[in-house]
């Protein structure tokens, strides 16, 4: 019998599939569907994340062409980026080499894999014919003012020598290399998502197929408050200073006031005092998000001036405090000691006086009792005209009330800020604008574009863009002004995997950024595939720029992403060395339960498993495990292991099982195949069926039913498990003479398997059909259906009673007689505590229900 050997049949039909474009997308009068799996950064080698995403994804294009609809599953490159920079200068080679290459042997990885993208669809962010329309797009943007530049303070990382985004710094540090984030001025190009926070706030509830936690995350990042603005006259001076504040109904508590360092009224209230100065530029180095915490330790400085509160008339202290952040509301806030905690903590430090106004019976408080702020709901207590109220009544009493004595009124505010995409950086798109000394600031002409990246430019610390000339020298489009200068400045790489999936429609249209008839074909996106790290970043501006090109009248959707899928992590132990630090699992020998250090010959350190990471060295090769084991394997261990949204627990003994199962089928088509091969494949026409036949005949119309609803569902793991059941079955046949009708059903159930596998390891399915002498199972053949009236075998749940008690519930096949269902009561394990060494006196079977069992 001849063994299986994945590599070679693996290769074989990799290249017939090549070939014949089998994977191509195309338009005809079926129905469409795009899936499309998160494209990845070119790092250099594909990890198991990207096997797990792709895996997902390939099973459910595979699924749906099956199922009759025109698939589009295409695949690109996220190609710009710093680590590209980093890489170069660090390898002493050019960042367009450096990831052409990881391209190109990322790409030979996933076809190894044997995913079934569309690669005449592939797109490459990094090159010209694609930022052309990127840029493009800017300059639109920019004629709407939907793209616009200004000043501001910028989180910026010194060693990167770049400015970073308020999702970039993680607790006060850069993303990618970790160090001290700070604060630095500078005029920046920004993209006007504000404009759309409503919109993609309001319809996070109208994207039924995404999860929830993904929803949330989106919402609070939007971040809507509602709330009022209040203005508070200073005192013996002209200025006002206006608060944005959530809890109007608190004004009567308030007894301070407090202004952000970068508020402009600052400088001017402390008359350029040299202590406020010094307090203000040590705040303001420190990075955005590290001010942002609630347990950051408050701060602030007195400015020896007053506001009035416009309702009490009060005589307010002015401070100035680290907590109030100038991007948020006005820069500015009311401080309400009594009822926020936040400035409960500035108070106690400062020693500023307390007033309670909200008790939660409407009793009088003494404020100074307090040992935290009271920020729950309540009855508000010295408030004037509005005691007795219910808090949230006031607080539409006090607005309207504001309104009328023109002193505030009702807004709202988003944490949600413009999306700042000037990098200081080489290794991305370039802005397409011209500063011209006559003209200011003027957009390229777009028949110059693209704008092209120059690609003989020497690598430094900072932008090597400014060291080059003829790119930075440039003709001013609309005077002709010779001695224009260029931007240098290129764009964030989230800008490119902003509108990539739609480019895949159309992706070598040269007319324009998209065709929209293609477009509004194939998108919005059926299923999206990848991993929960991009719910905010990634996702929103993808909503953004989605909705940007529909009010420019490109496309007639603003989602573009229908279904959402977030995969879970995959975690494995780490190996440590008390000498070497951490070992690569291959670095490491198993001498029974211990691991031994290859290189020094001690003991290691079995650590936690965590999220695979390269600095961890908890990392398995994926091009390795393929060589080892073939894809298919690799394939079906990454959907058996655990559900797709769930934590994936690498396991080296699971590969292992799925290899032993691939080898079970094959082995048993070799064992059936000249048998089933001069028989029919049974129709389900004869009633004559004996008992093993037409269960087994049942089973495989069970086996479609599940394994359907399970890929529906995404439960790959269920839905192989059902297959391995059925091939189980088949391995109890008895051997011997068989009738001609058993054959068909074994015929049907040999070919039934192949196609229910087939999506999930098509190198094997598409060999074994060719075995069992048909064409092909990846273009020919159509998902299998059930037929309703073979699955007799309906299920219900039996209660055991013990002496009228429930000690147990099952779930039993509704077919079964008297005897046996007595049988299964008798027999289960918890039921057997209650009657061991009793006496039965008898049974009583309730159809459909129960059983009690009499002692
Ligand atoms: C008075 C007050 C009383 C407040 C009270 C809260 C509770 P959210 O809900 O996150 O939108 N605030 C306003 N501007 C600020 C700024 N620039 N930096 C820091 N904090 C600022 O937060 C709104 C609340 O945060 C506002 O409501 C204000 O404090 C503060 F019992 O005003 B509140
Ligand atoms: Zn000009």
């Amino acid at each position: 019998m001849a063994k299986y050997n994945p590599n070679v049949v693996e290769k074989k039909w990799q290249e017939f599939w090549a070939k014949n474009k089998t994977f191509e997308a195309k338009e005809s009068n079926k129905k469409k569907y795009y899936v499309l799996e998160m494209l990845p950064y070119p790092s250099g080698n594909l990890h198991m994340g990207h096997i797990r995403n792709y895996t997902i994804g390939d099973v459910i294009a595979r699924y749906k062409r099956m199922c009759g609809f025109d698939v589009l599953h295409p695949m690109g490159w996220d190609a710009f980026g710093l680590p590209a920079e980093n890489a170069a200068r660090e390898k002493n080679t050019h960042p367009a080499k450096w990831t052409y290459s990881n391209i190109e042997n990322m790409k030979q990885e996933l076809k190894q894999m044997g995913f079934s993208y569309d690669w005449d669809r592939e797109v490459t962010t990094c090159k010209p014919e694609y930022y052309k329309w990127e840029q493009w797009l800017f300059i639109q943007m920019f004629k709407k003012n939907m793209a616009y530049k200004k000043l501001s303070y910028v989180n910026w990382c010194e060693d990167c020598q770049t400015v970073l985004a308020a999702e970039q710094v993680e607790k006060g540090c850069c993303w990618r290399c970790n160090s001290k984030v700070k604060q630095k001025e500078l005029s920046q190009w920004f993209f006007k998502i504000t404009d759309y926070a409503d919109d993609l706030l309001l319809h996070c509830d109208k994207l039924e197929g995404w999860p929830q936690e993904v929803l949330t995350m989106q919402k609070n990042w939007i971040g809507k408050s509602i709330g009022a603005s209040i203005k508070f006259q200073i005192q013996d001076r002209e200025e006002e200073i206006e608060v944005f504040t959530t809890r109007p109904d608190t004004i009567f508590g308030a007894t301070f006031m407090c202004i952000a360092p970068e508020h402009h009224l600052t400088s001017v209230l402390s008359k350029n005092n040299d202590n406020v100065k010094k307090f203000v530029e040590k705040i303001i180095e420190q990075s955005r998000a590290s001010r942002d915490v609630e347990q950051l330790e408050k701060e602030g400085m007195f400015l020896d001036a007053y506001c009035i509160n416009p309702i009490t008339k009060k005589k307010l202290p002015i401070y100035v405090a680290n907590f109030v952040l100038m991007e948020y509301g006005t820069g500015a806030l009311m401080g309400v000691p009594a009822h926020d905690q936040r400035d409960f903590d500035f108070a106690q430090k400062y020693n500023i006086e307390k007033i309670a106004v909200i008790s939660p019976d409407g009793k009088e408080v003494d404020a100074d009792t307090l040992e935290e702020a009271y920020s729950d709901d309540g009855i508000l207590i010295n408030s004037q005209n509005f005691n007795g109220l219910q808090n949230r009544e006031a607080i539409e009493k006090i607005c309207d009330y504001f309104e009328k004595e023109k002193i505030g009124k009702k807004t709202f505010n988003f944490k949600l800020k413009d999306w700042g995409i000037s990098r200081q950086r080489y290794w991305g798109t370039p802005i397409p604008i011209i500063y011209c000394d006559k003209c200011g600031i003027v957009p390229e002409d777009e028949k110059n574009l693209p704008v092209v990246l120059p690609e003989d430019a020497v690598l430094s610390e900072t932008n090597p863009l400014l060291d080059i000339d003829y790119f930075k020298k440039a003709k001013c489009p609309k005077c002709g002004n010779e001695n224009a200068k260029r931007e240098t400045d290129t764009m964030d790489t989230f800008v490119e995997s902003s509108w990539y999936f739609l480019r895949y429609c159309s992706p070598n249209y040269n007319e324009g950024m998209l065709n929209s008839d293609e477009v509004n074909h194939w998108a919005p996106i059926d299923q999206y595939i990848g991993g929960v790290e991009h719910a905010v970043m990634h996702l929103l501006y993808a909503r953004y720029f989605t909705r940007v090109l529909k009010d420019m009248g490109f496309v007639n959707f603003k989602e573009p992403f229908t279904n959402l899928l977030t995969q879970g992590m995959i975690t494995k132990e780490t190996f440590e060395c008390p000498n070497c630090r951490y070992l690569f699992p291959e670095e490491v020998v198993k001498k029974g339960d211990k691991y031994i250090c290859q290189k020094c010959g001690i003991e290691v350190v079995v650590g936690k498993k965590t999220k695979m990471s390269k600095s961890k060295k908890n990392v398995v090769s994926p091009k390795e495990l393929t060589k080892q084991y073939g894809a298919d394997t690799i394939r079906l261990f990454c959907l058996f292991a655990s559900p797709p949204h769930k934590t994936l627990i690498w396991n080296e003994d699971g590969i292992e099982g799925q290899s032993r199962f691939i080898n079970r089928v094959w082995n048993l088509i070799e064992k059936y195949r000249d048998d089933i091969d001069s028989e029919e494949v049974y129709k389900g026409d004869s009633d004559k069926l004996n008992s093993w036949s037409l269960e087994l005949y049942q089973k495989i119309n069970l086996t479609i039913k599940k394994v359907t609803s399970d890929i529906e569902k995404f439960s790959f793991n269920t839905a192989i498990s059902s297959i391995m059941e059925l091939v189980n079955f088949i391995y109890l046949i008895p051997d011997g003479e068989k009738e001609t009708q058993e054959t068909q059903v074994i015929k049907l159930a040999i070919e039934t398997i192949v196609l229910l596998l087939s999506p999930i390891i098509p190198h094997f399915a598409e060999e074994s059909w060719k075995l069992l002498g048909k064409e092909s199972v990846t273009t020919d053949e159509k998902w299998p259906t059930f037929f309703k009236d073979a699955i007799k075998t309906d299920e219900h749940t039996l209660v055991i009673q013990v002496n009228g008690k429930v000690r147990a519930k099952l779930t039993i096949d509704s077919n079964l007689n008297e005897e046996t269902i007595k049988e299964l009561a008798l027999n289960n394990v918890n039921v057997q505590k209650f009657i061991e060494g009793k006496e039965i006196k008898k049974t009583i079977l309730v159809q459909k229900k129960l059983i009690n069992i009499v002692i």
